[in-house]
């Protein structure tokens, strides 16, 4: 097991419960939680130490009133960089968003305000998103005179479709309330994002580690393959999940009448 509690963080801040539901914290407030190098490598650094830390869930929330403001506007004007350097920082981004999409573990974003340029970014990352009444999400990288480098590109339009993306990108509409849930930026809407992100998260943590792990990695690899080699890739997938002692252990109790059955009242 990593102890991530041993990174040197900044901007993150990291917690884990002893039912391995883990935390972490944008905490750059005072910045609206604006990604700048750093914090980027504090993100990569984390999400890369999570699959072994023993953590079952992660929300992933933020300081202050704005869940990310995206892109740190001023280190990039003030850094003058290259278009070496700046493709060099994208790929920092890839990494780190990658670590958390195809990591194998769990990731719940409570958010709330701003979900904004790279923010969004970072939010189409995670396995599951809740938003409360402030949320709203943009991608006002068109008004800026930029472009997404953080995997919009790719996560956008599996979301909300490629047609909603590009006018998001050059009108600046912005989606929120009811309309966010209806095409796709977030899952849930509730009053509360956080307290809702960890009931998911302990209801997520019940299932097997190894179910988790496919559903939080091979789903995603999956999208990148042709439909016969994911077909394949499936069957290879449920071949080794669903032949686990933890799995059989739920599948005797089903057929002895002990296991819970599926209450449609109850879901959600
Ligand atoms: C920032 C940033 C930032 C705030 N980079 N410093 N993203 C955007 O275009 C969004 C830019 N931000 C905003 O539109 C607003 O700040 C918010 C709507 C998010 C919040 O408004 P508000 O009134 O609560 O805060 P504020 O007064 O605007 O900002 C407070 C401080 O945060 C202020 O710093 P201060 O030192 O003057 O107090 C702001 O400068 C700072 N701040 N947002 C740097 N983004 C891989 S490519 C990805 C491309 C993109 O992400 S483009 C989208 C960029």
């Amino acid at each position: 097991m990593r102890d991530i509690s041993q990174l040197n963080l900044t901007h993150l801040l990291f917690d884990m419960d002893g039912d391995g539901i883990a935390t972490v914290t944008l905490n750059r407030a005072a910045k609206r939680n604006a990604l700048n190098a750093e914090t980027i490598e504090e993100l990569v650094a984390v999400f890369s130490a999570l699959p072994a830390s023993g953590a079952r869930a992660v929300v992933l929330r933020a300081e202050g009133p704005h869940f990310c403001a995206g892109l740190d506007l001023v280190e990039h004007g003030r850094e003058e960089r290259s278009p070496a350097e700046f493709m060099r920082i994208c790929l920092r981004w890839h990494e780190a968003f990658n670590k958390i999409e195809y990591g194998g573990i769990p990731v719940i974003a409570a958010l709330k305000g701003a979900v904004v340029g790279g923010g969004l970014e970072l939010a189409s990352s995670v396995h599951i998103r809740v938003m409360d009444e402030t949320t709203y999400f943009g991608l006002p990288e068109g008004q800026r005179g930029l472009f997404t480098g953080g995997g919009a590109t790719i996560r956008v339009p599996r979301l909300i479709g490629q047609a909603r993306m590009m006018d998001m990108m050059l009108t600046g509409r912005l989606y929120s309330g009811d309309e966010a849930v209806q095409v796709g930026l977030a899952q849930y809407r509730v009053a509360d994002s956080e307290a809702q992100a960890y009931d998911l998260a302990r209801r997520v943590a019940q299932n097997t580690p190894l179910s988790n792990f496919a559903v939080c990695s091979a789903i995603s690899h999956m999208q990148n393959m042709s439909g016969l080699d994911a077909a394949y890739a499936e069957a290879m997938v449920a071949g080794i999940v669903n032949t686990q002692d933890a799995a059989r252990g739920r599948l005797d109790s089903f057929a002895q009448g002990t296991a819970q059955k599926i209450k449609p009242g109850e879901a959600g």
